[in-house]
């Protein structure tokens, strides 16, 4: 049994986090209001300590543990495929119409654009041919369709790494909470650096993670510091470049943050995006953003929504890994690293 408490502000936040973490099986033991001091040490009042306990698969004998791992991964899409063929099973034998109707519905009311669910569609039925399909297949071909189009980031600690996205999307507090992790918990010596001098206010926000954690923090102010400000950093084993946002429908300010970008030459760069971005903004995005090269995807703000269709559309329209997911406001708590199986599992819900 794992039992995890977690620290939230709503239950709808805690709800995301037990299923992201504990999987959909786990139970809540307690909850309750609690005054909570926060990393910054301001007083948050009204925080929900709410404790959650799953099976912990580990503990069981392995061979036991692999079976029902098995076994676990096709009861949980069973529900959901018996739903596509359930109360039409005499129609659907052989009819592979309806069965691709229901799946349609499924992943319509789950916000993934029509195009992506086509696509699913026509690999399972490429690689069924003209067969019956049953509902054990059909489960087994959707979790490996979209496990090919939802791929995790290889989580190597790269020594560059810079952010860039949309105004608002959390790519500040994300540098913030990366931070956080690499200098408190991998013991790394960190450097913040900030190319956004263009928003009021957006160096003091970083300055103030940076003096927190006691790091070394700088400022490019035009491309001719750039060598200056990486060789105060020499020393660093990371340096998170924070960067302004930028709208994706403005390719020239994309092109003024590249031309930054090009000259620091990160050795990875981040597209942070949140999932409660529209399906069709979050298209627009991806492939606007592709003119900096960005090679992973952070998606922020799970917490606010119960839709996770635009984890599949930020997947399969920039074919890139996702790297980490955010859960919240808490610098540093409310990060965690992507894992393919668990995005897959809210994509497709039950
Ligand atoms: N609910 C929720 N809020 C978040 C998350 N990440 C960031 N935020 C909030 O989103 C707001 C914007 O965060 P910033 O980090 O300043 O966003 P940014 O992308 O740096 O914004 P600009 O620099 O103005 O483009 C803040 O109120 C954050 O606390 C998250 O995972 N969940
Ligand atoms: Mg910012």
């Amino acid at each position: 049994m794992i039992v995890k408490r977690y620290i939230v502000d709503n239950m709808q936040e805690a709800m995301v986090k037990i299923r992201y973490e504990l999987g959909n099986d786990a139970v809540i033991v307690s909850q309750r209001k609690i005054r909570q001091k926060g990393f910054l040490g301001f007083f948050k009042p009204k925080k929900i300590e709410v404790t959650a306990a799953a099976d912990d698969k580990d503990k069981k004998s392995s061979k036991h543990a692999v079976s029902s791992d098995i076994e676990k991964e096709i009861a949980e899409l069973k529900n959901m495929v018996e739903n596509l063929v359930k109360n039409n099973n005499k129609e659907t034998k052989g009819t592979k119409k309806s069965q691709k109707i229901r799946i349609k519905e499924n992943l319509l009311n789950n916000d993934v654009p029509e195009e992506i669910i086509e696509n699913i569609i026509e690999s399972i039925k490429k690689e069924n041919g003209d067969g019956k399909i049953n509902a054990k297949n059909l489960e087994k071909l959707l979790i490996k369709y979209t496990k090919e189009l939802i791929k995790e980031d290889d989580k190597t600690d790269s020594r560059v790494q810079a952010f860039v996205g949309p105004t608002g999307v959390g790519k500040t507090t994300t540098v913030a909470k990366l931070a956080s992790l690499y200098s408190l918990y991998k013991n790394k010596k960190v450097g913040l650096i900030t190319i956004d001098t263009y928003r009021i206010g957006a160096v003091e926000q970083l300055k103030a993670y940076a003096e927190i954690l006691n790091i070394p923090f700088g400022v490019i102010y035009s491309i001719k510091d750039i060598p200056n400000v990486l060789n105060q950093m020499k020393e660093c084993d990371i340096i998170l470049v924070d960067s302004t946002g930028r709208s994706s429908k403005n390719a020239m300010q994309i092109a003024e943050t590249k031309k930054f970008i090009e000259e620091i030459k990160p050795d990875k760069i981040s597209l942070v995006l949140s999932v409660t971005t529209k399906q069709r903004d979050i298209k627009s995005i991806v492939e606007n953003y592709k003119m900096l090269d960005y090679n992973n995807i952070i998606l922020t703000k799970l917490d606010e929504t119960d839709i996770y269709g635009s984890i599949l559309t930020a997947a399969y329209y920039s074919k890139k890994p996702i790297s980490y997911i955010t859960v919240g406001q808490n610098v540093p708590d409310d990060i965690e690293e992507a894992n393919s199986d668990k995005l897959i599992k809210l994509v497709l819900g039950e």
